[in-house]
Parts: structure tokens; sequence; C-alpha cells
């Protein structure tokens, strides 16, 4: 099999492109391609190293290609993804059309989407079959994690698109160096993918949209799709293979960033984050004042008893909308200065890419992800175009970041003593609260985390969606087993990591937020402030909240105002009919779509119950914080 690889290879490959991959002495990588090219049919094979040249070469062809076109200032590109009208479009990730492929008697639960494996690996193959010719196909090499480290994991991507190509340089560590390191070990990531049927280097098969992820053969399929999400493996398609990866070693994949939180005489305190999308996680992530490692995607390990995290990434694909200088200016400077920025699904005009919410006025027309756009255009069915998409995004790299954190690319990771859970919840949870101990936090903070959509996505605002550690989307591993990890990997640590959870989206009787946009920057550093006892806290049912007088302070001197204690019995108001009926809900979904939840979970609820039944007796429904604080 091996001899016939190679001689595959030695057919269709050229020389210089042949010596470069034969330079990786690995048998499956070999069959891996020679299938692949076999398979896709490309007109040539460009095996990417991680030189200088060739990560330039990708750049040039995507702009070449028509996948990227370049915009007025230095090294800005922007990309569109395909669209046809609301209901088929290619701009975010297709959970409908992302599946795991299982074999026969492998259950992963009721949450899970899930195909048999041999017919999807049938059906995505006749939808790659061929689906490169005229194309090249792109070898690429990466490290998840930091290179050289207990935590990186090597893997290969294989497209015909040059955009996807040259996102992922921006997004990855390189790692060709590292597979010459490999040797001939079977153990690395694989992905496919083609964009299929172009029109104008947009994918226009949406309908043969297909993301498929064999979790026997650790390797994942994409075809007909160019949104990143769906295609750049090693982001969320990879994060589903790293999870079962993990259960199997005993470590964590998560949804999470990491970052550095900045405290009194220079102390900096590492925490992990995992909020839903679009509930604040990149922006908490770079806020000015603290150090970034990454917003997006973290691997946990114990190292010598101590919970150790390391960024998967080396770049940022973030949620454009909203970004403004007042609310980001770490990001909106690197947006609006020269340097490598891949704008995508943008509204641009006269080579200056606009977006929702950038704090000035859109123009009244320009190209976006539908065309020519004009203000007030509809689709075909009657919606709104509006002039960037929601979901539009850049890609950078966090070396253009001002705040990245010296220790972003540590192979020994950073130590993390906080973990943040965050999810859009109007009307229950406080801004920020601390659980009493590490099961409680994965259980009521984590396990339990729920988040609310907006009008923008369902038509309908508020409706709450069950986002345990806000991972659903990718956990790979039956739920109650998952939960379970979670659970284990603190029970054995030397002072694990606190549990936090924060609520940047509570409202009042109103309807109003409670709370401005920048108070995250006082949640971060009185989270930071706890880890070292160096505040005390309100004890309340749901867990430790701050004191007023240790927010007044913090308030001046972060954000350089007063924070009124009417401010604060407002916010920190503990909701207890709100927090009994999450309670419910939550118990619900464990009981009745979840098989292996541990008996530890329900214990947990059940005394939150009734410690919140207790208080309900003695205070009432709604009780305030300085009731509490006695
Ligand atoms: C998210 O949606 O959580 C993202 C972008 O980070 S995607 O790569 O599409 O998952
Ligand atoms: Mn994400």
């Amino acid at each position: 099999m091996a001899k016939d690889c190679e001689s595959l290879l030695r057919e269709r490959l050229d020389d210089e492109n042949l010596q470069k991959l034969m330079a990786l002495r690995n048998s499956k990588l070999h069959c891996f391609v020679a299938e692949a090219v076999e398979l896709c049919d490309p007109d040539s094979v460009f095996v990417v190293t991680d030189s200088a040249e060739d990560v330039a070469r990708v750049r040039r062809l995507a702009i070449e290609l028509g996948e990227e076109t370049p915009l007025a200032t230095d090294g800005h590109t922007v990309h569109f993804d395909g669209f046809r009208d609301h209901l088929c479009n290619d701009q975010s990730r297709d959970r409908e059309n992302t599946k795991y492929l299982v074999p026969p008697r492998m259950h992963l639960g009721a949450k899970l989407n899930t195909a048999d494996r041999e017919e999807g690996l049938v059906e995505v193959r006749s939808y790659l079959r061929n689906a490169m010719a005229g194309k090249q196909m792109f070898v690429r090499f990466f490290s998840l994690g930091p290179t050289g480290s207990v935590f990186s994991i090597s893997g290969v991507q294989l497209t015909d698109s040059a955009y996807v190509a040259h996102s992922e340089d921006l997004l990855f560590r390189p790692g060709y160096e590292q597979f010459r390191e490999l040797g001939n070990s079977a153990d690395f990531f694989r992905v496919l993918h083609s964009a299929g049927e172009l029109e104008s280097s947009v994918s226009v098969n949406m309908e043969g949209k297909r993301i498929y992820i064999d979790i026997q053969d650790e390797c994942v399929y994409s075809v007909n799709t160019q949104y990143a999400g769906n295609t750049i493996g090693f982001k969320k398609l990879c994060l589903r293979l790293a999870i079962r990866k993990a259960d199997r070693e005993g470590w964590l994949s998560e949804h999470m960033f990491v970052m550095g939180v900045h405290g009194p005489g220079r102390r900096v305190t590492y925490f992990t984050g995992a909020f839903p999308s679009f509930c604040g996680k990149t922006s908490t992530a770079m806020l000015p004042g603290e150090t970034i490692i990454g917003d997006d995607l973290a691997y946990l390990r114990n190292i010598d008893d101590e919970a150790r995290a390391v960024n998967v990434e080396n770049g940022i694909f973030g949620v454009i909308a909203n970004v403004g200088p007042d609310d980001d200016p770490v990001i909106y400077d690197v947006l609006t200065k020269p340097g490598e920025v891949i704008f995508s699904n943008v509204l641009v005009r006269g080579g200056v890419p606009y977006w929702l919410g950038m704090g000035r006025d859109l123009p009244a027309d320009g190209t976006n992800y539908a065309g020519r756009w004009t203000a007030g255009m509809k689709d075909p069915l009657g919606r709104e175009v509006t002039a960037s998409h929601k979901n539009a995004r850049y890609t950078v790299r966090l070396s253009e970041l001002a705040n990245l954190d010296e220790r972003a690319n540590d192979p020994a990771g950073v130590p993390i003593r906080g973990i943040i859970y965050g999810g859009r919840d109007s009307d229950t949870s406080v801004p920020v609260r601390q659980s009493f101990h590490w099961a409680h936090g994965v259980i009521i903070n984590g396990a339990g985390l729920e988040s609310e959509s907006t009008a923008a996505t369902l038509g309908q605002e508020g409706v709450r969606s069950f986002q345990p550690m806000s991972n659903l989307d990718f956990v790979s591993i039956p739920l109650g087993r998952y939960v379970q990890n979670h659970l284990d990997f603190g029970e054995v640590l030397t002072g694990p990591p606190l549990i936090f959870a924060v609520n940047y989206f509570l409202k009042g009787k109103d309807g109003a937020y409670l709370n401005g946009i920048q108070d995250k920057r006082v949640w971060v550093k009185w989270m930071e402030l706890r880890v070292h006892g160096d505040v005390g806290s309100v004890v309340t049912p749901v867990g430790h909240i701050p004191r007023h007088e240790d927010l007044q302070r913090l308030f001046r001197e972060v954000l350089g105002r007063e924070y009124t204690e009417a401010e604060y019995v407002q916010q920190f108001t503990l909701r207890i009919p709100e927090n009994l009926k999450k309670l419910e809900r939550v118990s619900e979904i464990y009981r009745t779509q979840v098989s292996d939840t541990p008996q530890v979970f329900f214990d947990v609820l059940a005394a939150q119950r009734k410690r919140l039944l207790a208080a309900q007796t003695k205070h009432g429904d709604y009780i305030s914080p300085l009731t509490l604080a006695g």
C-alpha cells in the first residue's frame, strides 16, 4: 500500500513538491495525500512548507485566484462566502450538515448529529470526486498548540481554496518542521477540503455542502463550502477530534479563551473562559489593560497537579459586528492600520471595509456578500440584506495585537487559576459570581450554561438554548462523560482553578441592560483578586458575589467612575424564582436527554435548590445583596 501511494505521488507531483512531501517520512501522510489526489484529481499539488517564500505564495494565489481582493490599506484583503438567500448561504457554521460519522453500535447520545460511517464516507466522497479538476491542491502542515510541547498535536490539511490555506497561516502555528520530527507516527489529524464548484471564486453548490467528521479515522471531510468555520479544519472540526483524544488521554479540549489578568504589583493571573458565540468571549480575551493568549480554543492539562493551558491557535477569526474604537480599541486598531488582515462578508466601498456597529455611518451602497448592494435591498425571500453580514469576520495573527501576553507561545502553557463561564442571560444570573467549589462550578456554571438567541438569529428574541461549557456544538463523546471528565480533572489538582460565571446581558424590569459594556473590565479584576484571597465576598445561595465596597474601589480605579449602591443592588439582587426555574430546566435536560449524567450532578443541583428555597422563605423572592451581606 505504502509503495502504491508513493508511486502515485511520483506520477502526480512535480519534483520540487514531491521532494518536500517525501522529506516527511510518514507513510500515513503520503497515503492520505495520494488517495486525496486520486479522488479529487487536482491539476497540481503545492506542498507548503514553513518557509516565508511558500507562505507568501499562498497569499498571492488567494488574490490571483480571486478568492480575496486587496483593499486600500496595505495588507488588507476581503473574501466573500456564497449567498443566495437567507435560507441558502455560506456565512456561518452549518450545524445541520455537520455530522459525526460513526461506526455501527457506537452511540454518542441524542444531542449529537451523527450519520452511519460507511454511508457518510460514500456520500462525501461522491461530492469530492474530481472536485479539484482544474484547480491546485494545497498541502498544509500546522501545529495545534505551541510547537515542540506536550500539548502539541500535528495536523495536515488538503484544500483547493487559497483563501482557506491563507487564513490558516494567520490562525495556526507552522507545522511542517514538526512533521519532520513526527517520523512515521500515525498520531496526527487530517482534513480534506474542497470548495467544490465555483462561480466568481465562490462555492455555488450549497445543496451539496457536507462537513463530516470521521471519528474512527481522525479525518475530517468538508466540501462545497468556504466559510472558515466549515473549512478550516483545525478550528472547530478538529476540536471535535481533540475532545475525543483528550477523553482518551485524560486532559480537556475546550471552546475557551486564555488570558492574563493583571493584578496588583505586576501580578499576572491566567484565566480561561468559555462563552457561546456572540456573548463577549473575544472582547473579554482582549480587554485593554490585560493580555491575551487566545480567544477561541484551549487545551488544558494537569501538569504536576497544576492546571495549565495553551492556545490551540495563533490568530483570531473574530466577529467584526460591533467592533468599534471605544469598546474594542485593541482590535479596532489592528483592523484600521496596515498589516495582514482578511475581512470576510463585510461591506466594501472604494476599497474600504465597513461593518455593522463600527461606530460610523455606513455607505448606502457598495459590494457585500450578496454582490452589489444598496441600502434596503431584500433577498429573494423578501428578507433584508444587511450592509455587512452579522457573522462577518476578520482574520488576523495574534502577534498584530498590542496586548499579546509574553507567555503566549510557552510550550509548558500557563498556570490557570480561574475559569469563567458566560452566556446571554437577560433575567436570572448576577453579573459575576464565584462558585463554592470545583464540582459546584463545573455543574452549575459550566454544564448548566444556557444562552439566549437574539432576534437576528431566530426571529424571536430571548429563546434560551442549552450550551454546556459553550462546547455543545463540538462535544464528540456522550455528554455525561464529558461532564464527568471535567469533574475528574479538577478533583486531583492541588488548588484547582476557581470557577466563575459572568453575565453581561442582565436586564432590568424596563428591558434595559443593567451593565455598561466596559463593566467586564471590573469583573475580571474582581475575579483576579478573589483568586488570591485579596477581597472578601457576600455568600449567597448561588455562590460568592462581590461586596459593594470592593466594586466601588475597582470601578474608580479601572473605569474612573462612581459605582453607586443603587446600581449594585439592582445588578446583584438575587432573583430566586428565575434561579429555581433555571435549575428545573437544566435538571430536566440532563434527566431526559443525557443518558449518563453522573449522580453528583443532581446532588449539586438539589443542594442549590435547597439553599434558594431556604433564602426565599427567609427573605422573599428578590433578595438585595445588602440583606445577604448582613
Ligand atoms: C464560533 O462561532 O464560535 C467561532 C467561529 O469561533 S467558527 O470558526 O465558525 O466556529
Ligand atoms: Mn468559537
